[in-house]
């Protein structure tokens, strides 16, 4: 059974990664993990607190040598911010008063948050429902990662949109619309953006934002190349591919949608129009003309690109707060505290979206061609 577990507070000293079920063997690099984390905290629109992090991982368990032993692998990333918030999230009680955060900003965990597990000082919700903790994700999608490209599995993500600005007309879904060159300009691009004029007209986009005070949101897409025929299952509902990576994908801070293949656009069509015309060809490999299905048919991948394409709300701190309530006396307010913050995390959100992908992949995977060994894995993959 592959599972992972996270913890951790913004302002603590760390995040810890638990990750359970990796086969033995499997050769595994901290650089290719920190090229991820490097790259989740990038992109234009993000804040200061992103100029304090370096985000590195650091294996604590289960790696010997380079490699895995098949034993849970623990990871930790520093909070380099932690000096600065060592009294105020001391583990211990304090002799200071220390000022309580009591006006909920409208869109955050703050008020669910609050009410729920009963905190009179919201400091005790925003430390864990910080996206803050993505970066755990994102060291797990880092191992994970590796574990896929031993079988031809690559993954990569891209922003489509940036409060409405964006491509015009959908992109095609098929093989050929994912070339090795448009992966390179995504990464040179500071909105990881294929497109260099759209790159431009979303920063300006973000720039408007800022000025105001404001924040924005867009979409990014998540996509997995190489994907053997038979990952995931109908047979039961919550094996179907495209409903874990729904959950994989909703659990993401911000997202408020996604949508698999032609997604949302494929109700306003007729099923001839839609569906994907099945061939073979002279070497016996199947493919399909077209990829609406976003390489998921019953749950199942069927060997095209798996993707899926995911909508992130504009982040709720801003920079001109909007009104709210104190929760600490009822009052209701113009405006909560402002600090810092970003002003778009999409392009960070696409870099956590291919993790979670490598996460539910390689749990699909393990479930395929299980296997203690990588060696076993590979054996019952016929490779
Ligand atoms: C976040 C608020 C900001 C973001 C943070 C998420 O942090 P701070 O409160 O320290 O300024 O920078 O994101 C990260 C720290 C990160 O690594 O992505 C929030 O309230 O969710």
């Amino acid at each position: 059974m592959f599972r992972f577990l996270t913890a951790g507070e913004s302002h603590g000293p760390c995040l810890t990664i638990i990750v359970e079920g990796l086969p033995a063997g499997l050769r595994v690099e901290k650089a290719i993990i920190d090229a991820d984390l490097r790259r989740r905290q990038g992109g234009y629109g993000r804040g200061g607190r992103m100029k304090i992090e370096k985000d590195a991982a650091r294996f604590l368990s289960g790696v010997r040598h380079g490699k895995t032993l098949g034993s849970p692998v623990t990871m930790q990333i520093d909070n380099l911010d932690w000096v600065n918030w060592e009294e105020r999230m001391s583990a211990t009680p304090v002799e200071s008063a220390i000022e309580p955060v009591t006006r909920a900003r409208p869109g955050h965990a703050d008020f669910t948050g609050a009410i729920k597990y009963g905190h009179s000082d919201i400091r005790n919700v925003i430390e864990r429902s910080s996206s803050r903790e993505t970066a755990a994700r994102v060291a797990a999608g880092g191992l994970c990662r590796q574990l896929l490209s031993q079988f031809g599995i690559t993954i990569h993500s891209h922003v489509l949109s940036v409060a409405g600005v964006g491509y015009e007309t959908p992109r095609p879904l098929t093989r050929d619309a994912y070339p090795a060159a448009m992966w390179e300009a995504v990464e040179a691009s500071p909105m990881r953006c294929a497109e260099p004029d759209l790159t431009e007209r979303m920063i300006a986009r973000i720039l408007e934002a800022k000025q105001r005070g404001d924040t924005c949101g867009g979409t990014f897409e998540v996509v997995a190349l190489g994907a053997p025929i038979g990952l995931g299952s109908y047979s039961q509902w919550d094996r179907r591919l495209g409903a874990r990576l729904g959950m994989a994908m909703m659990s993401i801070p911000s997202v408020k949608a996604m949508e698999i293949g032609a997604g949302f656009a494929a109700a306003a069509t007729t099923g001839s129009q839609v569906h994907d015309v099945l061939r073979h060809d002279a070497d016996g490999d199947w493919f399909h003309l077209s990829n609406n299905a976003g390489g998921i048919e019953g749950g199942i991948s069927n060997g095209e690109p798996i993707v899926a394409r995911v909508s992130v709300k504009p982040i709720p701190t801003l920079a001109h707060p909007l009104p709210s309530v104190d929760l600490a006396t009822g009052e209701n307010i113009e405006a909560t505290r402002y600090e810092r913050s970003d002003v778009c995390v999409v392009p960070a959100a696409g870099v956590v979206g291919e993790a979670m992908m490598a996460i539910v992949l390689t749990e699909a995977l393990i479930e395929k061609y299980g296997g203690d060994s990588l060696e076993e894995m590979k054996r019952h993959a016929d490779m």
